[in-house]
């Protein structure tokens, strides 16, 4: 069985603790690595050849550190369809996905090493004779990534690539169900030329690997994707050394159909949304709020088509939907169900745990009369399990939306331009759709949400460089004399 090791410094290091965990085929139960555990002390010193990398790699001219992401881009590239392989084999999501994974990871490292020949400053005028004003951005230093296991090589790309670019060094604590893919992108990063100790890797337990990231005070910034529960800890805990965090956390998508909508293209989206990765996504459509003059044929040309899936193995062909991640999340699942159906909601389909393989497969899921209040429709599932809810208006369909605590994406359908302007205007989301499911966002736009969503920094897109650097003010005064600001000119 193949084991993998840690990457400390430019070399793949046995970890300290002498210990591997088991990384496990989801759909079948298959052993497909043993992973080297890291120790706190192993933590400390991916930590310390990051902050010995940083000024060197800083004073890199950006361009230079950019020749290296465009090779490593080619090279992913080049490996497309076995890497989308391999995730498969390590997350589920069906093939057709998981090359749209790489895809993504592929488009940010062009997209970030584009920005090696940009990193804009401003520049402006001062309100001084003889004086230039400009702004310039510098790297933060040593950051930490903490990456889920959704994306597993998408989402680690999306902050190492920007986070490189930018001059950072970096120490990235991928999710223990789908290290694999962090390995491959980190050994492509190697082999594309990156220095040593620039990007070190990090694998094992939350509790141990990713807290000695996030209590190091040479950590300057994390930037971490997962949990509301895990967020908020992180945010508590980088308060104390006032490090920069920037956070991806839970969703509780929303589709609005209204009365006017194309119902056939909205059932489209709604599937895609709900069980697409098996609704596991940030972005997934967990609740379609559908206006009460088409629910019930809404409700029965969904069931029809969402009855016909067919769950297997994600490497076949004619998979619809693949296994969930593993044996917490399925029953995680089926709690929600059970929560479901006694707060009274109709389970029209679904709703059970099958074993078409010997892993972890849900069926996917249909909660109809479920109320705003039900916790169905408030708490982020994470599963293949979608609820139906009902409103008489537009302005009540935006009400029902805005009532969950996060805000990440929201869609409506309708043909109308008023209403889609309206939910453009009124939904709380960092991301709308119009006509379009809650997923599919593209790697040249900001990504995130709004309210427990994250705490105001988006990723991708010009703010994926926002979030990896400072902003130095610089004002060059070649007038030879002392001149005030504010004082010299009434
Ligand atoms: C996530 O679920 O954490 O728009 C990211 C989408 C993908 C990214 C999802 N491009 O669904």
């Amino acid at each position: 069985m193949q084991e993998y090791k840690l990457f400390i410094n430019g070399e793949w290091t046995e970890s300290g603790t002498g210990e591997t965990f088991d990384d496990i085929n989801p759909a079948t139960l298959e052993l497909i690595g043993k992973i080297h555990k890291a120790s706190d002390e192993d933590v400390k010193s991916a930590i310390d050849s990051a902050q010995e990398a940083f000024d060197a790699w800083s004073s890199t001219p950006a361009p230079q550190r950019a020749k290296i992401l465009f090779s490593a881009a080619r090279m992913l590239e080049e490996r497309k369809e076995e890497l989308s392989r391999i995730l498969t084999t390590e997350m589920g999501k069906v093939l057709k996905e998981a090359r749209g994974d790489v895809q993504e990871a592929i488009d940010i490292a062009y997209y970030a090493a584009g920005e090696g020949r940009r990193l804009f400053g401003e520049t402006t005028p001062s309100e001084l004779p003889d004086k230039f004003c400009m702004t310039l951005r510098r790297p933060i230093g040593v950051v930490g990534l903490i990456t889920p296991w959704n994306f597993p090589i998408a989402i680690p790309a999306w902050k190492i690539m920007p986070a490189l670019v930018a001059g950072n060094t970096l120490v990235l604590k991928p999710a223990s169900d789908t290290p694999i893919m962090s390995i491959e992108l980190v050994k492509i990063l190697a082999e594309a030329g990156l220095p040593k100790g620039v990007l070190n890797l990090v694998m094992g337990e939350g509790g141990i690997v990713g807290s000695a990231i996030v209590h190091s005070k040479k950590i300057r910034a994390i930037s971490f994707t997962g949990s509301l529960e895990t967020g908020k800890q992180i945010l508590g805990e980088a308060a104390k050394d006032m490090k920069r965090v920037s956070l991806e956390l839970g969703g509780k998508n929303p589709i609005i159909v209204m009365d006017d909508a194309n119902l056939d293209l909205a059932i489209d989206g709604i599937i895609w949304g709900a069980f697409g990765t098996t609704g596991q996504r940030c972005t997934a459509a967990s609740r379609v709020i559908v206006h009460e003059k088409i629910l019930s044929s809404l409700q029965k040309k969904l069931i029809e088509r969402a009855r016909k899936f067919r769950l297997g193995n994600g490497l076949l062909g004619n998979t619809d939907v693949g296994p969930v991640i593993n044996s917490s999340q399925l029953q995680k699942i089926a709690k929600y169900v059970e929560i479901g159906k006694n707060e009274g909601a109709r389970l029209e389909l679904g709703g059970k745990a099958v074993k078409p393989l010997p892993g972890y497969f849900f069926e996917p899921t249909i909660f109809t009369d479920v109320s705003p209040d039900m916790r169905i429709a408030r708490e982020e599932i994470f599963g293949p399990v979608v609820s139906l809810l009902s409103a008489g208006s537009l302005d009540e369909a935006i009400l029902i939306a805005n009532s969950v605590e996060y805000g990440l994406s929201s869609s409506i359908y309708t043909e109308n331009l008023k209403n889609a302007f309206k939910a453009i205007e009124k939904i709380e989301a960092g991301i709308t759709y119009i006509n379009a499911s809650t997923i599919g966002a593209e790697i040249h736009l900001p990504f995130g949400g709004v309210k427990s969503t994250g705490n105001g920094t988006r990723e991708a897109g010009t703010t994926a460089i926002e979030e990896f650097t400072e902003l130095k003010t610089v004002y060059i005064d070649y007038s030879g004399k002392l001149q005030k600001a504010q004082i010299d000119i009434e």
